[in-house]
């Protein structure tokens, strides 16, 4: 463990290495760039691609969960092949005041190529790999307050990305495959009632990826995805209630390991659960099963 950590340690400094010449060659684009914190998620190191968790047959995305506690500290978690998480792995540092996080899968062999993040107000690409360079793709980012890569809504088979506005508008970008997005184009407004939004793949079993909303108070609500960028939800339908007992709601793909794409939420005591897909939109989640304790360290999950 000590050695792979201090190998993983490495890689990571050499990525930051590599933003600080990024900020520096961008220039004028600000202070805010040149003081954000790089360093790579660097799961490259353990396969994201070619591991075993992967190879689990599927039509859903598989792959790590990230934690960022409150030093910045970036630690990952694999499946377990038992519906949980193995212990966790620290993957990278300088975390602290990211405000946003999400992973993307670009090709749609449903292993995520790298992440996004939000950095003062700064929305950066930083591909997985030995090389990874972040990419600054745009900046005027802070004026979201929610962010999530809900899998491939529309466009290119890309994974692409959606955000939400303060007066309540949800917006899309679709990917283009690396890293960097088209224009924003509006889906609705009004989406202020809901506080967790989440989704990576398809809950309704038509193969196109849906997400799920959780309003104040405490209703969870199913919104399918039609494939059309240009209307990419169907209205949507009630799930169920009581869902205000948890404090993040979150999906990266498939926990358990059976090819559906499944939910993650955390309760306000720290323990964590997996609600798994069923592919059935009138019940889209069996009964939760706890896997995990003491998650309420992390300042934000993705
Ligand atoms: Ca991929
Ligand atoms: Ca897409
Ligand atoms: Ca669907
Ligand atoms: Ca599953």
């Amino acid at each position: 463990m000590a050695s792979a950590r201090s190998s993983r340690l490495i890689r990571v400094l050499g990525a930051a290495v590599i933003g600080i010449l990024m900020a520096t060659s961008v220039g004028g684009a600000a202070t805010g760039t040149s003081s954000r914190p790089v360093t790579a998620a660097s799961t490259n190191s353990l396969g994201p691609q070619g591991d075993a968790d992967a190879s689990a047959a599927g039509t859903a995305q598989v792959n790590r969960l990230f934690g960022i506690d409150s030093t910045g500290a970036l630690w990952s978690y694999a499946a377990n092949g038992a519906g949980g998480y193995e212990g966790r792995i620290e993957s990278g540092y300088g975390w602290s005041t990211a405000q946003h996080l999400a992973q993307v899968d670009h090709n749609a062999d449903n292993s995520a190529d790298g992440h996004w993040d939000v950095t003062a107000g700064t929305l950066t690409y930083t591909a997985w790999g030995d090389a990874a360079e972040p990419i600054t793709v745009g900046t005027g980012w802070g004026i979201y307050d929610k962010f999530l890569s809900a899998g491939n809504l529309g466009g290119a088979p890309a994974d692409d990305l959606i955000a939400r506005d303060s007066s309540g508008t949800l917006w899309i970008y679709l990917g283009y495959g690396d890293g960097k997005l088209t224009q924003r184009r509006a889906i609705g407004g009004g989406w202020n009632v809901y506080d967790q939004i989440a989704g990576k793949g398809d809950l309704s079993g038509d193969g196109k990826d849906d997400i799920v909303a959780r309003d104040t108070a405490g209703v969870l609500w199913l919104y399918q995805g039609t494939g059309d960028y240009t209307a990419p939800f169907t209205p949507r339908t009630r799930i169920g209630s009581g869902w205000n007992i948890f404090n993040l709601l979150v999906s990266v793909g498939d926990v358990d390991l059976d090819g559906t794409a499944d939910l993650i939420t955390r309760d306000t005591g720290g323990g964590l659960w997996r609600y798994s897909g069923t592919r059935q939109a009138a019940a889209p989640y069996a009964a939760r099963v706890q896997i995990g304790t003491g998650w309420n360290i992390y300042r934000l999950v993705f």
